[in-house]
């Protein structure tokens, strides 16, 4: 089975994680962060699955419950919503990752099942969990980490390892000040990607041992993991092109956990040959998507042409007479005449009203941008109303066109 940890704000997304958590946060045109996590397990073979969820769930369960009821009962196939319920002690919320398994052992046992990938409902990635687990039976490890190598100068956001030749994990930091580097490459790191394989036996003792620790936080990667790398055999499994079943397909995994980072994977999406392919019919990533009807562009009364060059246009929009450069456009996004939208990310239901000129934005869901309004030319005026990041990227949110409107 799949556990999979979507119970995480993800605070860093700013004003998009607002109003919900960070797996529902949508990504790539129709789908949700969240649906990259399930796709991986579904297309691996795994039709078992539990979610934890806790922070500002009700968006995360509304999508999964009507992209995900797919699954047949009566073969014993699930995606059972978990959400914290004080279902041990007087805890309110999990703890912390591992709690939200240890609230939840008298679940997973009536699963039946032997082993247990724990996941991250968070990273946008394709890979084989079925590689991982059978390298996990075939090693006889305790726990099987799935691992990559990142700059060593990004590596303090992450658990940090070194293995030995066999592959066995031999020390892990986590979110050390000064990360190791790899004996390859000073500038390396091998970063865990918080995602492991347990027999369910073995988890469960490690589980009930720790929720009896009171100096624990009840962490995978604070608590257990070293523990087991200490006492046990923690292996690692390197996620690399062999990880991806299509052929000629490059491993890609991305932590959008910042505006700038969720941005840049959006827009990476409209490349020539993005290394993401979700047009690959193989993996496909599954979703729950809207009945729309195809994207229509107009050539309006004013002689204006709605063109997009360079981007993705889901269905349901409308472009009007505008001109949609290297953007990535959701669900029932309309524009209107005179428009622009250049390097710009603009989440369903968003209007667009004549004339507004947008560059290098992230349009939240359901906002109406106000005739005129340009954004992009002039960063300093755009940081009094809207939130400018460190790239440059402007976040827009309704209440922030509400305050810009206010001051018009
Ligand atoms: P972090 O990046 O700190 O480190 P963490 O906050 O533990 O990740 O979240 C992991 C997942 O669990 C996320 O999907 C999050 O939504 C979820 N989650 C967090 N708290 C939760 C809770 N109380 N209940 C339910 N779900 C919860 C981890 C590892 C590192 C590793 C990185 C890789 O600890 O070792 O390098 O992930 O991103
Ligand atoms: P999504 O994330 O599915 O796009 P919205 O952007 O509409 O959903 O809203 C995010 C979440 O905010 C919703 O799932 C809901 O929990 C909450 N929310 C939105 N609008 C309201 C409202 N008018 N009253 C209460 N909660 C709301």
């Amino acid at each position: 089975m799949a556990f999979v940890l979507a119970g995480g704000r993800g605070s860093r997304l700013k004003e998009l994680t607002d109003k919900r958590v960070k797996p529902a946060v949508y990504f790539g045109g129709k789908s949700r962060i969240i649906d990259f996590a399930l796709s991986n397990a579904l297309n691996s073979g795994i039709r078992k699955i539990a979610l934890a969820t806790q922070y500002k769930a009700h968006s995360l369960i509304r999508h999964c419950q009507r992209g995900w009821s797919f699954f047949r009962a009566e073969r014993n196939e699930f995606l059972d919503i978990l959400p914290a319920s004080q279902r041990m002690g007087d805890e309110a919320w999990y703890r912390g990752t591992a709690d939200a398994v240890t609230q939840n052992i008298d679940i997973v046992d009536s699963y039946d099942i032997d082993y247990v990938v724990i996941l991250a409902g968070d990273h946008i990635y394709k890979m084989d969990y079925e590689l991982m687990i059978q390298q996990h039976v075939e090693a006889g490890a305790d726990v099987t980490i799935g691992c990559l190598t990142v700059p060593r100068e990004e590596a303090s956001a992450f658990g940090v390892m070194a293995t030995d030749a066999s592959g066995q994990i031999t020390s892990f930091l986590e979110k050390p000040a000064d990360p190791p580097a790899t004996p390859e490459d000073p500038d390396k790191a091998l970063a865990s990607m918080g995602i492991y394989v347990f027999d369910w036996r073995f988890l469960r003792e490690l589980l009930l041992k720790d929720a009896a620790d009171e100096a624990s936080s009840h962490d995978f990667g604070n608590d257990l993991i070293p523990e087991i790398v200490k006492n046990g055999k923690a292996m690692a499994h390197r996620f690399d092109d062999s990880c991806v079943r299509a052929e000629g397909a490059e491993a890609y995994w991305r932590d959008v956990g910042t505006v700038d980072a969720f941005w840049q994977a959006n827009i990476d999406l409209t490349d020539f040959t993005p290394t993401l392919d979700l047009w690959d019919r193989n993996w496909p990533i599954w979703t729950y998507s809207e009945m729309t009807p195809p994207a229509k562009f107009i050539h309006d009364e004013e002689d204006r042409r709605g063109m997009a060059i360079s981007s993705m246009i889901s269905g349901g929009c409308i472009i009007s007479g505008t001109e949609v450069r290297n953007s990535l456009l959701f669900t029932n996004v309309h524009t209107n005449s005179f428009a622009v939208l250049d390097h710009s990310v603009v989440l369903p239901d968003v209007v667009l009203h004549r004339s507004a000129r947008l560059h290098r934005c992230v349009i939240d869901r359901g906002v109406v941008i106000p005739k005129g309004l340009v954004v992009g030319e002039d960063p300093e005026a755009d940081a009094k109303h809207f939130r400018v990041t460190e790239k440059g990227i402007t976040l827009i949110t309704q209440p922030m066109v509400d305050k810009w409107e206010a001051a018009q």
